[in-house]
């Protein structure tokens, strides 16, 4: 196939040029249509965001920063580049420095730490089992492979974090940063507290707000800014942007704690992030993504954004109270956020389980690990519950009632059909009155 040569084909739509592929885009698009969306990590962005992320700026390679390139014809992606940066930081009052090439959370997490840390440094972060995420120091990925990891848990009685249990231990271990952020905490962090305990043994804290950046944007959850040294986030959680990543940092390290760090004896904080991102952990930057980033940023300043993120608190207070009021157990027995981790052993169920019988009936959770958990990580005995794309549908508390009642009654109904039967029906009822924001009709 001629593909290069052939002007018909240059200009051909998706669906001609590759049917096979444009079925698939059409059944994700009508899957999360008519799939009631409870992944807590997942959003549905606006199309001006796919706008951007779909332009010829895919097309440009931009290794560098704007206005030092190693690429000529890079005035326009400048632009783009330098527009994301600038509404970041607008965005994160407090913020100093701003990186965003990051592909991914986990690439921004990579550079943090490879900015200021060696190979066989002592780190701490919230075990994965206790709602951490992999890149702070799970044995199965890079965070944990490098560093000399010494994970931190919540309380067995309350399931929550002991600030105090996490000073004692950073005075013990004396790491070389302490890490906070996590995807499956349902609680408020306190980030003054955790930087003055890193602080308080020459660490330095390393935020990952990926999960609540969106929160916090909105002035809903309290800021790692100006606390924490180091920042990052993916942009399309309860961001709302395009999948990708931020980082953040001060423009340097006040001098006690920068002594620390013999590797930035001449350079700056943010000099040796923007290193660390390219050419540290990245070649080309990916433009288009970041222009995306940038529509989504603008988005995010908006008014509707921050009342966005109110409802998706009440919303999840709401869904929190119907689960609990109907025999769930929420782990550490609520949520301050935009997400709920359900123990449903008492609803007779593993999370493995729980996941597939709400896929049936099409509501999409993912099984998670409860502190603690009995069972393996494959197996679970939780799912965790976001309400940030529902919300996004514009759906609201009545819903959330609903839907509270919808997921216990396709768990302990699992033996009659008749059940399963009708909350199908009711999942489809509601995804027909919401539709997706940004999505062609299905
Ligand atoms: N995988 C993401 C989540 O679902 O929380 C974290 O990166």
């Amino acid at each position: 196939m001629t593909v290069t040569t052939s002007p018909g084909l240059a200009w051909a739509p998706l669906a001609e040029v590759d049917p096979e592929l444009w079925r698939a885009i059409e059944g994700e698009r009508d899957r999360q249509t008519w799939k009631l969306e409870l992944i807590a990590s997942e959003n549905y962005v606006f199309r001006a965001v796919m706008e951007a992320q779909g332009t010829w700026l895919t097309n440009k390679y931009a290794e560098g920063l704007p206005g030092k390139r190693y690429y000529g014809g890079c005035e326009f992606v400048d632009v783009a580049e330098r527009l994301a940066q600038e509404r970041a930081l607008a965005l994160f009052p407090g913020a100093e420095h701003v990186n965003v090439q990051p592909h991914s959370g986990a690439q921004a997490n990579m550079a943090a730490y490879l900015s200021v840390l060696d190979r066989g440094d002592r780190i701490m972060g919230l075990s994965l089992a206790h709602g951490g995420h992999l890149t702070h120091g799970s044995p199965v990925n890079f965070s944990g492979k490098w560093f000399e990891v010494h994970s931190y848990g919540v309380e067995p009685e309350t399931e929550v974090l002991d600030y105090d249990a996490v000073e004692r231990m950073a005075r013990e271990v004396r790491p070389r940063m302490l890490v906070a952020g996590a995807s499956a905490y349902p609680r408020t962090l306190d980030f003054e507290r955790l930087a003055s305990i890193a602080h308080g043994v020459g660490a330095i804290l390393f935020v990952d707000m990926a999960h609540i950046a969106g929160l916090i944007a909105a002035g809903l959850h309290p800021s790692p800014f100006p606390h924490a040294d180091i920042v990052t986030t993916t942009t399309h959680k309860t961001l709302r942007g395009p999948r990708g990543g931020l980082v953040f940092c001060r423009a340097d390290l006040p001098p006690d704690l920068k002594a620390n760090y013999p590797v930035l004896e001449k350079t700056t904080l943010a000099a040796a992030i923007d290193k660390s991102v390219f050419p540290g952990v990245q070649g080309g930057p990916l433009m288009h993504v970041i222009a995306a980033k940038a529509v989504a940023l603008l988005l995010a300043g908006m008014p509707e954004y921050r009342e966005d993120q109110h409802r998706t608190i009440d919303n999840a207070q709401v869904l929190a109270g119907a689960l609990r009021d109907r025999g769930a157990r929420l782990v550490s027995g609520g949520t301050d956020t935009h997400l709920m981790l359900v123990d449903v052993t008492p609803l007779g169920v593993t999370g493995r389980e729980a996941e597939a019988l709400l896929d049936a009936v099409g509501i999409t959770v993912n099984k998670n690990a409860i502190p603690f958990d009995r069972n393996k990580p494959n197996i679970a005995s939780g799912i965790r519950v976001g309400t940030p794309a529902v919300t996004t549908r514009g759906m609201g508390e009545t819903e959330m009632r609903q839907i509270g009642g919808m997921i216990v009654d396709a768990i302990e109904g699992r033996d009659d059909a008749a059940v399963g039967e009708r909350v199908a029906a009711d999942v489809h009822e509601i995804c027909a009155r919401f539709p997706v924001p940004g999505l062609p009709p299905a």
